[in-house]
C-alpha cells in the first residue's frame, strides 16, 4: 500500500522511520506547509498543496490537535483516505462528524484519533468496560512528555521551544492501586510542568497566563512553567519519553474483586504513536479495500487487519 506522510515534525519522522520498515508499505512521500527542499527526510519531500497529484492509498497526517488536524483532516480526506492522532479528547466527537461528512462525500475511509491515548488506552478501557461492567477506570500518564500538551504550547505567539511533562501524583497511585480511586479528579491525579523558551522581546507572564487557563490541555491541572533559556532547553529537554497504565477495577460477583493492567513505558513518544498509526494505516486500508466508507476510530477495525499477516496464521501462532 502506498503511504504518504503529511507534516515532518516529531510524529512525521516516526511514522517515516515506521514506514520504511513494513514489508507491505510503500512511503510515497513526505507533504509538507514548509518548503520542501529545506526537508532532511529519507523520503521524497513535497509541496502539501502537490498532494492530490500523488497516487496515495493512505495519508497519515502528522499535524497537531491544536490547529492543523482539525482543517487538515476533512480536507485532506477528500482527496484520499486519512489517519490521524486527533487527541484533544473532549472534540473528538466534532471532529468525527466533520471529518466523517467529507469522507462520505468523496467516497474514502477515514480514522481519526489513533496513537496510544487515544488508541491503544482507549481499547483498553473499553475491554475492562466490557469485561467487568462493575467497576471503574483509572488512566495514569508520565511521568513524560506530552506531545499534544507540548505542541499546544509551542502554538502561543511568543514561544520559541517548548516541553510539557506529565507527572503522576503518587498519592493518586497508590489509592487507585488500592482500589479506592473513587472521586479523583484531573488536578488530584496529575501535576502539569512546562520548560519553555521565550523570544526576548515575549511578555513571559502573558505566555504563563495562556498556558495556565488553556481549556482542554491546562485549565483543569496544576500547572507550573518555568522559562529557561536556549542552551539549558537543548540541554535537558530533548528527550521524548512517555508512557502510562490503564487501570480497572471490579467485581464478578460480590467479594470477588478482579483487576485489569495495561501499561506502557516508551523511550519515545513520537516513535511509539508513529508506529500505532503505521499499524492502523494498514488496518485502515483493508476496511477501505472491503467497502468501510466514512470515518471511524480505533474502536471499529478488526484486530486482524492491523497485521500483514493471514487470518489462518493468527490463528495459527497468536490465539
Ligand atoms: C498526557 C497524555 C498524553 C497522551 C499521549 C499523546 C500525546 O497528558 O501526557 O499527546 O503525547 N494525555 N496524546
Amino acid at each position: 500500500m502506498k503511504i504518504a506522510i503529511v507534516g515532518y515534525g516529531n510524529l512525521g519522522r516516526g511514522v517515516e522511520t515506521a514506514l520504511l520498515q513494513q514489508p507491505d508499505m510503500e512511503a510515497v512521500g513526505v507533504f509538507t506547509r514548509r518548503d520542501p527542499a529545506s526537508l532532511t527526510s529519507q523520503i521524497p519531500a513535497y509541496a502539501l498543496k502537490d498532494l492530490p497529484q500523488h497516487e496515495v492509498d493512505v495519508a497519515i497526517l502528522c499535524g497537531g490537535s491544536a490547529t492543523d488536524l482539525i482543517e487538515q483532516s476533512p480536507d485532506i480526506v477528500r482527496h484520499c483516505n486519512i489517519v490521524d492522532s486527533f487527541d484533544t479528547h473532549a472534540r473528538i466527537p466534532e471532529h468525527f462528524a466533520h471529518v466523517d461528512a467529507a469522507a462520505k462525500e468523496s467516497d474514502h475511509a477515514a480514522l481519526i484519533s489513533t496513537g496510544w491515548d487515544p488508541g491503544l488506552f482507549s481499547l483498553m478501557r473499553i475491554l475492562g468496560l466490557a469485561v467487568l461492567p462493575n467497576g471503574s477506570v483509572d488512566t495514569f500518564w508520565g511521568k513524560g512528555v506530552s506531545q499534544g500538551h507540548s505542541d499546544a504550547i509551542r502554538r502561543i505567539p511568543g514561544v520559541v521551544k517548548a516541553v510539557q511533562y506529565t507527572i503522576p501524583r503518587e498519592e493518586a497511585v497508590a489509592r487507585v492501586e488500592q482500589g479506592q480511586g473513587e472521586g479523583l479528579t484531573a488536578r488530584d491525579k496529575h501535576l502539569r510542568e512546562c520548560f519553555v523558551v521565550a523570544g526576548s522581546e515575549a511578555d513571559q507572564e502573558a505566555i504563563r497566563h495562556t498556558i495556565v487557563t488553556m481549556p482542554n490541555y491546562f485549565a483543569d491541572y496544576d500547572t507550573e512553567v518555568h522559562f529557561i533559556d536556549e542552551a539549558t532547553f537543548d540541554a535537558n529537554h530533548t528527550a521524548m519519553p512517555h508512557g502510562g497504565q490503564v487501570i480497572r477495577h471490579g467485581h464478578t460477583s460480590e467479594g470477588t474483586p478482579q483487576v485489569m493492567k495495561f501499561s506502557l513505558d516508551l523511550a519515545s513518544n513520537p516513535e511509539f504513536t508513529a508506529s500505532v498509526n503505521v499499524a492502523c494505516a494498514r488496518a485502515l486500508y483493508r476496511a477501505y479495500q472491503e467497502g468501510r466508507r466514512g470515518c471511524m476510530t480505533i474502536f471499529d477495525l478488526p484486530l486482524a487487519y492491523l497485521l500483514p499477516i493471514s487470518a489462518e496464521e493468527l490463528r495459527a501462532n497468536w490465539l
